[in-house]
């Protein structure tokens, strides 16, 4: 992610999400974006997340105002939503993660942008990322991270953080008595990712491993070469800064590991052929 720079404080951008201002187009942009995910994620997404989804009213009725799903996700896990104009620096997002409060894009894409757009929006940030946040365990994993991200900023370790973000909370899948199923909001909140985390041949498939994952570098503009699995739709991984800070030193010594690698140490789940990137690269040669 290419975190916005500016003030620590996250006060400094904090906004109204003036719900008024929202036009039909809009609310219909979220219509269509709702409906055709909640399609799609029947039978790959952990039921939890869709339980998060009703609990909270977030529907097809169209962008939900955050007083009112707020009061919800209050009740649940202590958590609100705060709007933001976009990403926001790294200590600032942290400093609200620690104090349960998830930053949200407040705009929403450009009917023409429907499939793609570079920076998270409502969409992404609020279908995407809140219904787990529904979930005590998910909500004190968020938390922690948040916590471990301050300590991070001070031990160099910041780009650890960002991997362990990138590889649970946005391209996470996990292992369930159903089968595998998507965690991530990266994964949940687009439909061509959502079919090829669980069912492309490309991409690896390896057991969660928290050091593994704090080496391996990831891509931001397109689908993962590599996807980490969970034990379970609840087994996020311990944020102790008492075994955080060693293992941040002890990886100090490691090479980077490139999004598509595999290491023979590596639990894999199934190993990709990397068709999918392979082509990709032929043809922009
Ligand atoms: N800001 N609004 C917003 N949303 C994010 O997901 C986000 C961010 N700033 C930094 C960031 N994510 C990540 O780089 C951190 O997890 C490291
Ligand atoms: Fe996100």
């Amino acid at each position: 992610m290419n975190s916005a720079t500016g003030s620590d404080d996250p006060r400094d951008y904090l906004v109204e999400q003036s719900f008024e201002n929202y036009t039909e187009t809009d609310h219909a942009t979220w219509r269509t974006l709702a409906t055709r995910q909640r399609e799609i994620l029947k039978g790959r997404i952990a039921n939890q997340f869709l339980e998060g989804l009703d609990r909270l009213g977030i529907g097809q009725e169209g962008i939900p105002d955050f007083r009112v799903m707020n009061r919800r996700l209050r009740e649940a896990t202590g958590w609100e939503v705060v709007a933001v104009p976009g990403l926001i620096p790294d200590l600032a997002f942290f400093r609200l993660l620690a104090d349960r409060k998830f930053p949200a894009g407040f705009w929403i894409r450009k009917p023409e942008q429907i499939d793609y757009i570079e920076e998270p929006d409502i969409f992404h940030d609020v279908f995407g990322h809140v219904p787990l946040i529904m979930q005590p365990v998910y909500a004190d994993y968020l938390e922690a991270y948040g916590k471990a991200g301050l300590v991070a900023a001070e031990h160099g370790a910041l780009k650890r953080l960002a991997r362990l973000y990138w590889y649970t909370v946005e391209f996470g899948l996990a292992q369930t008595p159903d089968g595998l199923r998507i965690v991530g909001a990266g994964i949940a909140s687009s439909p061509g990712e959502t079919i090829f985390a669980l069912e492309s041949q490309s991409p690896n498939r390896v057991r969660f491993d928290l050091g593994r994952v704090m080496r391996t570098l990831y891509r931001i503009d397109d689908y993962q070469e590599t996807y980490f699995v969970l034990d379970g739709v609840e087994a996020w991984p311990s944020l102790d800064l008492d075994r955080l800070i060693p293992l941040w030193q002890h990886l100090e010594g490691q090479d980077d590991i490139k999004p598509g690698d595999l290491q023979p140490e590596d639990d894999v789940l199934a190993q990709g052929d990397g068709s999918y990137h392979a082509a990709k690269a032929k043809s922009a040669a």
